[in-house]
């Protein structure tokens, strides 16, 4: 097979950057001009959003991409000046600068901000290879881009990353792969590739999307510290710039042009339990009843690759798995529902119909001698559907009935890079083809590798929203590009049970968070390997905030069930289980804001405080939401951690001790005591006990940190799952809080929307109180309320009427 092509990033041969251009023509947003034989176009989308393409060779100018959902961005207001040798078009927010000789592009806002500003000497353009064979040549010139660092500015994001949050001085390489028996930090690219950066200047925002699906680079200033580079080994230079000036600004856009997180189904926020394999029904059977003798909350159980028969995809192993449809419907009586995980290869087989249709529709990719492209995964001899071909995403789609009339609940995407068995650690060598492009037209593997995960996962949630119109698509991908947060969650593969993999997670998944993949998790108690009781524990007390919760494990290690080590780490397990799952009314609402605004689920601090530079490290801590602060222990045998509390005031929740940030602290953290803290004002929405999400919904506590000043959070719920809510079938109402001189007034908005949820009973529980108050009215008139003197709580009950609500507590 051919090697990957090596592109050297700063010093590259044969690079010639575009030279002088010509202004050919320019409509209300779009300037055209010409570099010699190469078309370049420069569009203001929106007044922060910028899109730039150049098409080198005559080619003509084409946007369409696995990355994109909306090309139409309706009527802009845009105004183009020229003067001398240079072009200025304008919206109300930014200025793009295309300077004509040589052609060079610069943005600046209107605080005089400049982003992504074209690097003077070696701007945009195209490296040539003369060594071009069969394999690259398909490819076309390698588009490169260069871009001046400014002064203090610092690079986050690149989708799923090992080592660090921050990628200042790092190159980063977006071709995904299964790396196999696991990854380290010094790993560069892993499962899937989001070609975007974020950048932080000075507390500013921008981001850039270099939407190309084939092999790309990025060196964010190591080779020169004075600039980044971005580059891929053909096709289009197409990049976005998504001017900020917050994170929330750029996230907002970039989810906009990329596509939004689905609503999940709120079963899906729930616990889940997965393990490589559990064999058979017995065993399956065995496990739910761990849980629920346990008393441990769980949702959901998974079937790894044995229930298929032979590891033919859709198919159901009888003798493991003789009864789905009875095993299913059981498990759902006591409340779990069932996963199943689907790969990509086909098994070549004459009696086995999901291979011999897709032979005669001809729905699989092919080598460059037009044969059926074969390689070896886990059934033997494989063929791979070409998913760029939209009849093999509707086929493969409709296959899942095979599943979904089994009562399985949800479907996970494995191997999706795609990844193949021979050699060890391969995938499609970059000559394969893809015969079916949407437009008739084949590409090579090459071509589109990237965004063969994201495809793969489109077909399944397409698929299922078929099959069930009326249910939300639960879909796991491992593999996928940009815009994949639109199809399915992203888990972040197999990571291996050390205490680096703990720490790791929390860079990996907030860098996720950066770059539009919002629902996220890795696999709790690690993977590869023995885990130990008191990882599994740690990692528990992280994994109970991830937007995405499992526990998994590989064939062979040692059981990691919650329960596996005994006490104290079963309690442990337990106690965060249980917390996670009252916390579900909280992240369900922030999935609602993720879903409508981009805005991640699991936070890096720099996302909340931007203007404080000391959270551009912080990767050792996050935010879920805003209103609660988590700094998980990482390493054995330890207690004591330090944290960094951003400006404000912090309730640490486990002893309500207060703090006031900004401050570095040293905290004790015994085990199942991890480090966990409530912003001050902010109310955290919080359900009852359950032992999975279909339980209870009575009473929905509003819990509370009040102190000097004021902050607000909000509520939303629905029917959690359907559809209804797109038809005002939710109930959303704000929660505020301030206080002075002693008087605290906590205002539960007015319901807005038509939900009404099932629920009976809305309590408040106020803490930091040091005796009981003087006075509590609701609405104006007293309220029966009970004081908790040892804790300093106050709680009472609050009408579920939808009505706003006005609390008077005086101290
Ligand atoms: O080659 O299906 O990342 O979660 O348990 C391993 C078996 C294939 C890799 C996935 C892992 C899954 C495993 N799969």
């Amino acid at each position: 097979m051919a090697a990957i092509f090596e592109n050297p990033p700063q010093s590259g041969s044969n690079y010639e950057p575009l030279g002088a251009a010509e202004l050919v023509d320019h409509d209300g947003r779009t300037l055209r001009l010409k570099a010699g034989s190469t078309i370049v176009e420069i569009s203001a989308l929106a007044p922060d959003l910028f899109r730039v393409g150049a098409f080198p060779d005559g080619s003509p100018p084409r946007y369409d991409s696995e990355a994109i959902v909306k090309q139409d961005w309706g009527p802009a207001e845009v105004s183009m000046e020229r003067s001398g040798g240079r072009i200025t078009l304008s919206t109300s927010a930014v200025a793009a600068h295309v300077s004509l000789d040589p052609l060079r592009i610069s943005f600046v806002d209107a605080s005089g901000r400049a982003l992504a500003a074209d690097d003077e000497e070696l701007g945009m353009g195209f490296s040539r290879r003369p060594d071009a064979d069969v394999f690259t040549q398909p490819l076309g010139p390698a588009p490169r881009l260069y871009k001046r660092r400014e002064e203090g500015e610092r690079y986050f994001g690149c989708g799923e990353r090992t080592s660090g949050l921050e990628k200042t001085g790092s190159y980063q390489i977006f071709w995904n792969v299964d790396p196999p028996l696991g990854h380290t930090a010094s790993f560069n690219n892993l499962y899937t590739s989001i070609p975007f950066s974020l950048s932080m200047t000075s507390g500013r925002a921008h981001g850039l999307l270099f939407d190309n699906p084939g092999r790309v680079e990025f060196d964010l200033a190591l080779e020169d510290e004075g600039r980044a580079y971005y580059g891929a080994e053909g096709g289009n230079l197409v990049y976005y710039v998504f001017c900020g000036p917050t994170p929330r600004d750029v996230l907002d856009r970039y989810t906009e042009l990329t596509g939004r997180t689905p609503m999940p189904p709120l079963w899906s926020l729930g616990n889940q339990q997965c393990r490589y394999s559990y064999m058979d029904e017995a065993e399956v059977r065995e496990i739910a009843r761990g849980f629920r003798e346990q008393d441990i909350p769980c949702d959901v159980i998974y079937l790894d690759i044995h229930y298929m028969d032979g590891y033919r995809v859709f198919t159901w192993n009888d003798e493991r798995f003789p009864d789905p449809d009875k095993l299913t419907s059981d498990l759902w009586e006591e409340g779990f529902r069932v996963v199943t995980i689907v790969d990509p290869g086909v098994k070549v087989d004459e009696d086995y119909p999901v291979y011999t249709e897709g032979r005669e529709r001809d729905l699989f990719c092919k080598t460059r001698e037009n044969e059926e492209f074969h390689n070896v995964v886990w059934p033997g001899m494989c063929a791979f559907p070409d998913f760029t071909n939209p009849e093999t995403r509707e086929w493969w789609g409709e296959n899942h009935r095979a599943l979904i009339d089994r009562g399985v609940a949800g479907i996970w995407c494995d191997m999706n890079e795609p990844a193949l068995f021979v050699p060890h650690g391969a995938t499609m060598p970059g000559d394969a083809v893809h015969p079916g492009g949407p437009d008739g037209e084949a590409r090579r593997h090459a071509q589109v590798h990237n965004a063969y995960g994201s495809l793969m996962a489109r077909s399944v949630r397409e698929g299922l929203l078929r099959l069930r119109p009326n249910e939300r698509p639960f879909v796991i991908t491992r593999a996928g590009y940009a815009g994949l947060q639109r199809h399915a969650l992203q888990w972040t593969g197999d990571n291996t049970s050390w205490w680096e993999h703990l720490w790791m997670s929390m860079p990996q998944l907030q860098n996720l968070g950066l770059s539009g993949v919002a629902w996220t998790g890795v696999d709790v108690g690690g993977f590869w390997g023995d885990t130990n009781a008191e990882l599994l524990a740690r990692f528990t007390e992280f994994g109970a905030f991830q937007p995405f919760w499992r526990n998994h494990s590989a064939l062979g290690t040692r059981r990691q069930e919650p329960w596996a080590f005994g006490e104290p780490y079963t309690s442990v397990c337990r106690k965060m289980l249980k917390l996670r799952q009252r916390l579900l009314p909280y992240l369900y609402s922030l999935f609602e804001e993720c879903h409508r605004t981009g805005a991640p689920i699991l936070r890096p601090l720099l996302f909340e405080y931007p203007e404080d530079e000391t959270t551009y490290t912080a990767d050792d801590e996050f935010l879920l939401g805003d209103a609660l602060l988590v700094a998980p222990i990482t390493r054995p045998g330890i207690e004591h951690r330090h944290v960094y509390l951003p400006r404000g005031c912090w309730y640490h929740y486990w002893t309500g001790e207060r703090f006031d940030g900004p401050a570095h602290i040293l905290v004790h953290a015994p085990l199942g005591e991890p480090p966990l803290y409530l912003r001050a004002n902010t109310a955290v929405p919080m359900g009852p006990d359950a032992s999975h999400t279909g339980e209870s919904v009575d009473p929905l506590t509003l819990l509370l940190h009040p102190t000097e000043g004021a902050g607000e959070s909000s509520l939303y719920e629905d029917a959690g799952d359907g559809f209804g809510y797109e038809d005002g079938e939710y109930s959303r109402r704000t929660l505020s809080c301030e206080e002075s001189a002693g008087s605290v007034t906590v205002r539960v908005g007015a319901r807005e929307g038509s939900f009404v949820p099932q629920r009976q009973q809305l309590r408040l529980e106020v803490r930091g109180f040091g005796s009981a108050p003087e006075s509590v009215a609701a609405n104006g008139e007293g309220v029966e309320s009970s004081y908790d003197e040892v804790a300093g709580i106050l709680a009472l009950p609050l009408g579920e009427t939808g009505d706003a609500i006005t609390v008077e507590i005086l101290r």
